[in-house]
């Protein structure tokens, strides 16, 4: 075989997981409730955070709790969680711990969700449609693993599955983005209102790596 022909082939057989797709404009569609079906979001983290951002756009009408952003790393549970807990509740697990911030909001309606953590003082902060939660503290001088597994859709108990249905999340998600640092207020507004000049380093919605796992639809992003 030639050489040209021989990394055609290669390229050809590589997993169709790792294509990176610019999902602007759209959202992934978890259609039913489920323990099986969502996204594995691939990110190349290998060094442990002190820092980051997490921003996206969530709509749902379930009314119990559910996980909306779940990264394990190995043999280490709630590693970094994103977990609704009833309307108006959002808690961020850091290594296992936990706190929750509490806002006034309408059910259902969409939402756009940005929380953030640092290492140096545990500040933990939630942004919901723009507008600031109450600060909380957690796991201070912590660093969050690397090496994740993350999940959409689902609540993991373990490295990339124990999965529960109860847990499951039903609804829309899109405008993933995720940055190694702490975001300054005007940039979370930034992100929020829509503008893409902020270069995310952990996830970019516009050059996403993933695979969808079961019962998962890419559709336009028809409410915000
Ligand atoms: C994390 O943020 C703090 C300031 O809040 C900074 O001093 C530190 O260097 C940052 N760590 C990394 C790895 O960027
Ligand atoms: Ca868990």
């Amino acid at each position: 075989m030639d050489k040209l022909l021989f990394w055609v082939s290669v390229l050809a057989s590589l997993p169709e997981a790792f294509a990176q797709r610019d999902l602007s404009g759209q959202v992934f569609v978890f259609p039913r409730e489920s323990s099986t079906d969502h996204v594995n979001l691939i990110t190349k983290l290998e060094e442990p955070l002190q820092n980051f951002t997490l921003c996206f756009r969530a709509y749902s009408d379930l009314s119990r709790a559910y996980s909306l952003f779940s990264y394990n790393i190995q043999n280490k549970d709630n590693e970094l969680l994103i977990f609704k807990d009833r309307t108006g509740e959002y808690s961020l697990y850091i290594g296992k711990s936990k706190v929750t911030a509490r806002v006034t909001e309408a059910f259902p309606s969409p939402v756009h969700i940005c929380t953030n953590w640092e290492s140096s003082t545990g500040i933990a902060e939630f942004w919901v449609n723009g507008k600031p939660l109450v600060k909380k503290g957690l796991k201070r001088g912590y660093s969050v693993g690397a090496n994740p597994r993350i999940v959409l859709g689902q609540e993991q108990d373990s490295y990339g599955g124990g999965f529960d249905k109860a847990q499951s999340f039903v609804g829309e998600i899109g405008d993933l983005y995720m940055w190694d640092s702490v975001l300054s207020p005007q940039e979370i507004l930034f992100v929020y209102q829509g503008s893409s000049s902020l270069k995310p380093t952990i996830l970019d919605w516009q050059a996403l790596d993933y695979e969808t796992k079961g019962y998962v639809v890419i559709k336009p992003l028809v409410w915000a």
